[in-house]
């Protein structure tokens, strides 16, 4: 299972979606029990919300401001109630709601549920009492969005007190190293760093828990991809260090000398995918899957042209012979541009 999670999130990151963007940047309910909504627009970023609809189980606003980049927005029940950033009602259910924030012309619907795990894009972990939960919004190209509770809410301000692992990154300057994340995945959040150069990496937004890192990349036109060997665990507002790994130098490099281990190299491809042709009574064609388990294009001996692919990660399968009730055998691919 876990597999499968890493390959998804891995080719979200080769994909290179355009920039995630969320404005919803926090919430909670305060001391008085009033519920509280923070938006934040992003640097490069700028938000019109007039007559968008803020919706909970029990509740709805309609919200009557814009948003400058960078800005932080708090909308509660004493605002509405003075009609200063909108009208109607904000409440919700602490221990189990969710926000949804209506689609506005050219800004896409956004929503959080909680408490949901694993945690993520659209899913939260609940408020505490006095608390909050709050959004960090990662690299634009890792798409990496997180919910975690943040026991000292900043209403108004950029939020802060998430949990980060970090650590180096190492590799001889003459290796070649393209798309390159480290991956920090657990139950209270995913996220993802890129470097381009080797040193040091945070990866941040995490919730409190255990997590395992992870590096994948292509080295010298294969993909690599190593995990570091024992889970990490963070407490609340903590950085764990050291978690460090070095990539080897060629696809043979010995064991010995990683700090991590390597899981088997998958064949990086670019525009056309050579399946061998077959010997014997072996199978004549294969299909080629995506990490969802969709058949994407059936392959036929020699040169498939996989330009029209978006660049990811797949995996080729031998169609089954009916002679045969042996498994077949499934090889990784990662289409590059
Ligand atoms: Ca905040």
């Amino acid at each position: 299972m876990r597999t499968v999670a890493v390959l998804f999130a891995l080719a979200g990151a080769v994909v290179a979606n355009p920039v995630l963007v969320t404005y919803l940047s926090e919430f909670g309910v305060d001391s008085a029990g009033r519920a509280w909504v923070e938006f934040n627009a992003q640097p490069e970023e700028y938000g019109d919300f007039h007559g968008a609809l803020l919706t909970t189980s029990c509740s709805e606003c309609t919200l009557n401001f814009d948003i400058q980049p960078g800005e932080y927005v708090v909308v509660d029940s004493e605002a509405l109630a003075q009609r200063v950033l909108g009208w109607g009602k904000l409440r919700f259910n602490p221990l189990a709601d969710s926000l949804f924030l209506s689609v506005m012309e050219g800004m896409p619907a956004e929503s959080v549920r909680f408490p949901v795990v694993p945690t993520g894009q659209r899913a939260a972990p609940a408020p505490p009492p006095g608390g909050s939960v709050a959004c960090c919004n990662n690299s634009g190209l890792a798409n990496a969005v997180n919910w975690y509770v943040d026991s000292t809410p900043t209403r108004g301000g950029p939020n802060d007190d998430f949990s980060s692992i970090g650590g180096r990154v190492d590799w001889d300057s003459t290796v070649q190293v393209e798309m390159l994340w480290v991956w920090a995945r657990g139950c209270y959040g995913t996220m993802a760093e890129y470097l381009d150069t080797p040193g040091e990496y945070v990866v941040p937004g995490l919730g409190p828990g255990t997590y395992e890192v992870e590096l994948s990349g292509s080295v010298e036109g294969q993909w690599l991809e190593m995990i570091y060997p024992e889970s990490v665990r963070v407490s609340y507002s903590q950085t764990v260090g050291g978690i460090n790994f070095r990539i080897p130098s060629s696809a043979v490099a010995e064991q010995s000398d990683r700090q991590a281990v390597a899981e088997p190299w998958a064949t990086l491809v670019r525009g056309s995918l050579l399946l061998p042709a077959s010997s014997g009574a072996r199978a004549r064609s294969a299909v080629l899957f995506d990490a969802s388990g969709s058949t994407v294009l059936t392959l036929h001996p020699g040169r498939n042209d996989v330009s029209g692919l978006s660049p990811g990660v797949y995996f080729v399968r031998e169609e089954p012979q009916a002679a045969s009730r042996k498994p077949q055998a499934i090889r990784k691919v990662v289409i590059a541009r």
